[in-house]
């Protein structure tokens, strides 16, 4: 059964799921990686995505163990919000008046950084009951929570209002569901000339079928890459015309060279990752796309 719910509340049901969804939602409920509450703790904003740019590698040689372990985490941080704020800057021009939706939100962090940028109305959906309270109760500490709210929703049927959003995205997100699913939501919510932003990890077509090292990260984390050929043919049928496609690989690495040196943070991917994205099979992309 799909109850509709209303868009001010946070509680309302989430649709029907398939075992895969409850299985995702389980993964999410229970995480507590170091790798994603140390590194929020810091300003609290809880990203669940990878960083971008340069590392400074410098902070690999601090010879205070404690002060180590501190100055890489913050390091980590900054990489991953500068991948957040390359997101924001996508998202634009934006007014205080509009609404933005964040589809698969995990603990917040983009909505709110979103929200700071443009000054904008956010709604985020995760399938985890808990990441949306542990998000909710963020806002709520900073403030914000008029502007920024969160919800236990399915981000392919969110029930929120047609045509209401200036603004949409997925980061690190879509690996999870259908992308014609996934669009059509999006495109339905988008109001005409709205953008759509993605950033994700896929697999490189040119490589061929999905790699070992692709393979594991989906077990890593019990999700289904896409290949990179079907989010243009995806977003064509639902009325997402890209207008920006950036390949982000190179400046994907940095973060993943600094992370496996991080014994205090390491979770066991991290040099599956890079092995990926040097053996060609695997690509960090962002795509920006206008709803027509
Ligand atoms: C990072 O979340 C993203 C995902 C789990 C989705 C998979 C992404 C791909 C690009 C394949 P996280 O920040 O919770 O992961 P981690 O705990 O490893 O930092
Ligand atoms: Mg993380």
């Amino acid at each position: 059964m799909t109850i509709a719910p209303d868009a001010d509340t946070t509680s309302a049901p989430v649709p029907t799921q398939s075992t895969y969804q409850n299985r995702v939602a389980e993964y999410w409920n229970a995480e507590e990686n170091p790798v994603n509450l140390e590194l929020g703790k810091i300003d609290d904003l809880y990203h669940h995505h990878y960083g971008i740019g340069d590392a400074d590698r410098t902070v690999l040689d601090e010879p205070d163990p404690e002060r180590r372990r501190k100055r890489i985490t913050t390091e980590l941080h900054r990489l991953e919000h500068a991948q957040a704020e390359l997101l924001a800057d996508r998202l634009g021009p934006l007014s205080p008046a509009d609404r933005v939706f964040d589809a698969g939100c995990g603990r917040g962090g983009g909505s709110v950084v979103a929200h700071l940028r443009h000054g904008c109305h956010a709604d985020g959906v995760t399938i985890s009951a808990k990441q949306a309270a542990f998000a909710n109760e963020r806002a709520r500490e900073r403030g914000i929570d008029d502007h920024v709210r969160y919800h236990h929703r399915n981000m392919l049927d969110t029930g929120f209002e047609t045509g209401a959003y200036a603004a949409s995205w997925n980061n690190e997100s879509t690996m999870y569901v259908e992308l014609d699913l996934l669009f059509a939501e999006h495109a339905r919510l988008l109001r005409r000339g709205g953008r759509y932003v993605v950033i994700t990890g896929c697999y490189n077509d040119t490589y061929g079928r999905a790699s070992r090292e692709v393979s594991l990260i989906n077990a890593h984390y019990i999700c289904d890459i896409h290949p990179r050929s079907e989010y243009f043919r995806a977003m064509a049928r639902n009325r997402l015309v890209p207008a920006h496609v950036q390949d982000l690989t190179a400046e994907a690495i940095p973060y993943w060279e600094l992370r496996r040196q991080a014994d205090h943070l390491v979770t066991g991917i991290e040099d599956t990752f890079l092995t990926a994205y040097k053996n060609g099979s695997f690509q960090y992309l962002l795509i920006a796309a206008d709803r027509v």
